[in-house]
């Protein structure tokens, strides 16, 4: 790991010996913590320049969010700012502007964060922690409401579900690895259903639905927790902060927090749709989101808990059949598990509809 304590020092020139170990379980970026003397003092992260080739794009947003989100806390005469905020490290030292480093060896880029000490991720919610997450996330979107910097959409289309389809389609014809012959029971099943999960794609076109700043990954462990007292810190992996329609935020959570399983279980019958985490979630949601939400994005919120496990399942089995290289693969058929896992909470919160949305009617 000398190379890259040499990277974090690109950021840090004065910094003393420090240890760099691998962190997390992200899917598109490479993490890892620096610790000095033991302690855990900076997270270093190496971009996936082939899904955010805007790198300046990227930072930028993440600048202008991270400093709207400083700026509310301050004004709100918050004492713990550094822990409910990321912090990025600008280049060479404090006086430098730039939040990343370009290796001219590999061509790899790197930034650098304050590591937010005594924090922890859920693999498993409670309703407790859920009904608090809700309340998190709901409060990132109110306080970006009011944010007047540009964002750039930096994945265009990203939770368009025109979109995934059209690049489904793609797929298939082009068919690299001869792998669509396996998966015809999974793509007639995602034909059936392709109507419906496309309507508010089309009442966006029709500027019936507003779009909003949004996170757009908020699944579980994007969501950082007191290591003591379990309470919610601070939202963290903030690449796809972009314009959205508001419902993304929502729905991503409850597709890996109502999930009784992991997004990528082999054995799909032991996944269900679990209620009280949806309840919670939705409380808390509703409790700092309900006034600045209309009511027809309000409308849309039980759509967005089915929307989401079929969207990603349409990711999950695009890549499968492009030969796995979007996302990283820790077996063979690692992308084949995890559409078939997302197609069974799909269909799981499709049985429950009726009563999902007689829930969030009863809170708004
Ligand atoms: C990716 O950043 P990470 O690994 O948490 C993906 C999300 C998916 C998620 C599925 C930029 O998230 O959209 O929902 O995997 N991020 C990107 O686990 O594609
Ligand atoms: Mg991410």
């Amino acid at each position: 790991m000398k190379k890259l304590l040499s990277i974090v020092r690109e950021f840090l020139p004065s910094l003393p010996d420090a240890q760099v170990r691998p962190l997390g379980n992200g899917l598109i970026n490479t993490t890892y913590a620096v610790a000095v003397d033991g302690e855990p003092k900076y997270v270093l992260q190496s971009i996936n320049t082939a899904i955010f080739p805007d790198v300046d794009g990227l930072q930028n947003n993440i600048q202008a969010v991270t400093s709207h989100l400083r700026d509310k806390l301050e004004k709100a005469g918050e004492t713990d700012i550094d822990r409910k905020v990321l912090h990025f490290l600008p280049l060479g030292g404090e006086n430098g502007n730039k939040t990343y480093y370009t290796d001219t060896e590999d061509g790899k880029v790197w930034r650098l964060m304050r590591f937010i000490p005594s924090s922890k991720t859920l693999s498993e919610v409670t309703p407790e922690t859920a009904r608090q997450a809700g309340k998190a996330f709901g409060r990132f979107q109110s306080d970006l409401a009011d944010n007047t910097t540009q964002l750039v959409e930096i994945i265009p289309g990203f939770h368009d579900m025109e979109f995934r389809l059209r690049q489904l389609k793609d797929a298939v014809k082009a068919d690299p690895q001869g792998r669509v012959e396996g998966v015809a029971d999974i793509l007639s099943e995602i034909d059936r259903y392709a109507d419906t999960m496309t309507e508010a794609d089309r009442l966006r076109r029709e500027g019936k639905m507003p779009t909003r700043i949004c996170h757009c990954d908020t699944k579980v462990n994007n969501m950082l927790y007191d290591a003591v007292t379990g309470d919610v810190l601070c939202v963290i992996d903030l690449d796809t902060v972009m314009p959205s329609m508001v419902f993304s935020d929502y729905g991503d959570f409850l597709r890996t927090a109502a999930c009784s399983t992991p997004e990528d279980e082999p054995e799909v019958d032991k996944i269900s749709f679990r209620n009280d985490i949806f309840e919670a979630f939705t409380q808390g949601y509703l409790s700092s989101a309900n006034s600045f939400l209309t009511k027809e994005e309000k409308d849309w919120l039980p759509f967005a808990v089915a929307l989401f496990p079929y969207m990603q399942a349409v990711r999950f089995l695009t890549d499968w059949i492009n030969g796995d290289t979007y996302y990283k693969i820790a077996y063979p058929t690692h992308n084949l598990v995890r559409t078939k896992a997302q197609m069974r909470l799909f269909e799981k919160v499709m049985e429950q509809m009726p009563e999902l949305k007689k829930y969030v009617a009863s809170l708004c």
